[in-house]
């Protein structure tokens, strides 16, 4: 069975996912430009069912509008703070991500943070490679990562096998969740700012979107203070980011390793001279290994609406 209409691709997607997109599903793709788009939506919005998509694109209540037949958006990435899941709810629309297949790079990019924030690896690298070691002597003593304690915001998928892997560390590992977790073995802390007071390095691990816009705010900042580090996995918007800078370039926090930003690929100018901050371009599921699973998950999440009228994967 094949429940047909048109497969609208919106917003770019890896080079291997559009060309499946293109070959296997006849798949066309929303311009991006203003009157192309209005123009497209109104003569061919009506046959599009599938939304396939990543977070780069907003999928909101207006384009849903536009594609009345619309049964599913389907999503390459495990965030979708881009899609607004509460009019897909209402408009009957499913929607699908990527759990699961990408925990394990991210929660080895969060643990590679970690280090070489706390270790200063990337600033000793540019050390050796300014030719300082030989001039300027040994470099300075750094803090070290095992039997550190840390909190982790977010104790989902991710947030759990980064606390798996830092047990190996012989950390003491508290969480702060929206939820307490059933069944774990760390420690639960009521607030984010009570935990971050409690630990040296606080980890983001939670989903991004309104709901944990500026999470981590300036008090939560000072009260990990100027020798605690904080590391974001998750998203730009979970940090106040403007408080996270003010902190770092005033010595009010030992450091910080970022993989996301609030306005991406935009990163703080102001940041690029402190050798306390290890900055990343969005890497944390970005390995051939990880992103083909990614893909392949994507597709069985679009064959399977398309042939069954119902995802694999629903956020
Ligand atoms: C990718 C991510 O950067 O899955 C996510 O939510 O943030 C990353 O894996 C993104 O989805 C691919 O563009």
């Amino acid at each position: 069975m094949s429940l047909g209409g048109t497969v609208l691709q919106v917003g770019p997607l890896r080079s291997s996912l559009e060309h499946a997109l293109t070959d296997d599903h006849a798949a066309v793709r929303l311009p991006e430009s203003d009157p192309q788009r209005a123009a497209f939506l109104a003569e061919r919005g009506n046959d599009v069912t599938v939304v396939v998509t990543s977070g780069h694109a907003r999928i909101d209540d207006d384009l849903m509008a536009a594609l009345p037949k619309l049964g599913a958006v389907v999503n390459f990435g495990v965030g979708y703070e881009h899609i607004d899941v509460e009019s897909a709810a209402k408009r009957g629309v499913a929607v699908s991500n990527t759990p699961d297949v990408l925990t394990d790079c991210v929660a080895d990019t969060a643990v590679g943070l970690i280090i070489d924030t706390m270790r200063q690896f990337s600033a000793t690298d540019r050390y050796v490679r300014a030719g300082r070691w030989p001039v300027d002597g040994d470099y300075p003593l750094t803090r070290q990562v095992s039997r550190t304690s840390v909190g982790i915001i977010g104790l989902g998928r991710i947030g759990s096998a980064i606390a798996l892997r830092l047990s190996a560390f012989g950390c003491t590992i508290s969480y702060h969740n929206r939820r307490r977790v059933p069944d774990t073995v760390y420690a639960y802390v009521e607030s984010p700012v009570d935990l971050a007071r409690a630990v040296d390095v606080l980890v983001v691990a939670a989903a991004g979107g309104e709901g944990t816009r500026a999470l981590v705010d300036h008090e939560v900042i000072d009260a990990l203070g100027p020798r605690g580090y904080l590391i974001n996995i998750a998203r730009g918007s979970v940090v106040d980011e403007d408080a996270l800078v003010a902190a770092l370039l005033e010595g009010r926090l030992a450091g910080a390793g970022l993989d996301v930003f609030d306005d991406e690929p935009r990163v703080p100018e102001q940041l690029f001279a402190l050798e306390s901050v290890v900055l990343l371009p969005h890497v944390g599921s970005a390995t051939e290994q990880t992103r083909a699973a990614m893909e392949a998950l994507t597709l069985r999440n679009l064959d399977s609406f398309l042939t069954t009228g119902a995802v694999v994967t629903p956020v």
